[in-house]
């Protein structure tokens, strides 16, 4: 019988599972080439901890790993139902509460070592969560897509960590109740995205899509929809799809440096973010995200060699 240990967690209605022992030995090196040996090698634990029977296209799970560097806090892994991401905001924000409530961390800043970079936390003495995230730019504004309805999409191309398309003129209802349409929608936009060219820096996939609705002034400056790859929708605001609006805000000279900008999710629930100018890459900034994350479980998972779909159900 395999035991994997994990806690979970949610950041704003969007799970994270924090798997901190049952994992194998990764090795030495960067997250980036842990990552990459956890996928090439290993895969079967990521679809064991997320897919069903044990798991749901919803979580996002989170890797704890001993840091590359011996005075950061930790290094993680992020992964979800269809594979692996660079970073996750509202993980790593369930990942440092995760390490508080494991009597682990104290109030105060933490590195965090990712496959995209370091990023610094801060636990609040309230409970709350900043994370100070790797740099973030727009890569180009105004791209046309277009539908198979022959709709036309206008929207910009940012990373916040991982590749974003954001729009706002999709005539869609940004509501809760209209999450099946949205994600429908959204996912046609992001193949029509891809298969009309339309490609991150290096020819990375552009595999979240964020779709804003009108401000909503009462609740926050923007409210959003976001599809993540694996087609599940995000519960929270999307840590790094706030960066990635940030960066867009930025460019178009719509948001000073250190104000406040409140991103709610299509849910309802709030990240704050600011950035700061990045010293030595003009065109891009530096994004903090500030939210909190609630632990729901501590939990084993077991993987029985004679159960079938011990090892998840293929998605
Ligand atoms: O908060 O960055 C985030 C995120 C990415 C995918 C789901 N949540």
């Amino acid at each position: 019988m395999k035991r994997i240990h994990v806690i979970d967690s949610h950041t704003g209605g969007e799970p994270t599972r924090v798997v901190t022992a049952g994992f194998p030995d990764l090795g030495s090196g960067s997250m980036a080439e842990r990552r990459d040996r956890l996928a090439g090698e290993h895969d079967r634990f990521r679809r064991a901890t997320l897919l069903e029977p044990r798991g749901s296209d919803v979580l996002v799970g989170a890797l704890l790993c001993a840091p590359q560097d011996p005075a950061h806090t930790a290094g993680v892994i992020f992964f979800n139902n269809a594979g692996y991401l660079g970073m996750c905001g509202h993980g790593t924000i369930g990942l440092v509460a995760t390490l508080a409530h494991l009597g682990q961390i104290q109030p105060g800043e933490h590195v965090i070592e990712t496959p995209v970079g370091d990023v610094r936390a801060t636990l609040h003495d309230d409970g709350r969560v900043s994370v100070r995230n790797v740099p973030a730019w727009r890569l180009a504004a105004d791209v046309t897509v277009t539908l198979p309805t022959g709709q036309l999409v206008t929207g910009d191309i940012a990373w916040g960590g991982n590749w974003f398309f954001l729009c706002a003129d999709h005539g869609q209802v940004i509501a809760p109740e209209r999450v099946g349409a949205l994600i429908d929608y959204a996912g046609r936009l992001a193949e029509a995205l891809n298969a009309q060219g339309h490609r991150g820096a290096g020819g990375a996939a552009i595999d979240h899509i964020e779709l804003f609705a009108e401000a909503d002034p009462a609740l926050a400056d923007s409210r959003s929809f976001v599809l993540c790859p694996g087609g599940e929708y995000d519960r929270s605001p999307c840590g790094t799809g706030t960066s990635a609006k940030l960066a867009c805000l930025a460019a178009r000279g719509k948001l000073a440096p250190g104000h406040v900008w409140r991103q709610a999710s299509v849910i309802g629930s709030v990240f704050e973010g600011w950035y700061e100018a990045h010293a030595a890459e003009a065109a891009s900034i530096v994004p903090t995200i500030r939210g909190q994350a609630f632990i729901n479980a501590e939990a084993t998972l077991l993987i029985n060699p004679a159960d079938p779909f011990g090892w998840g159900l293929a998605s």
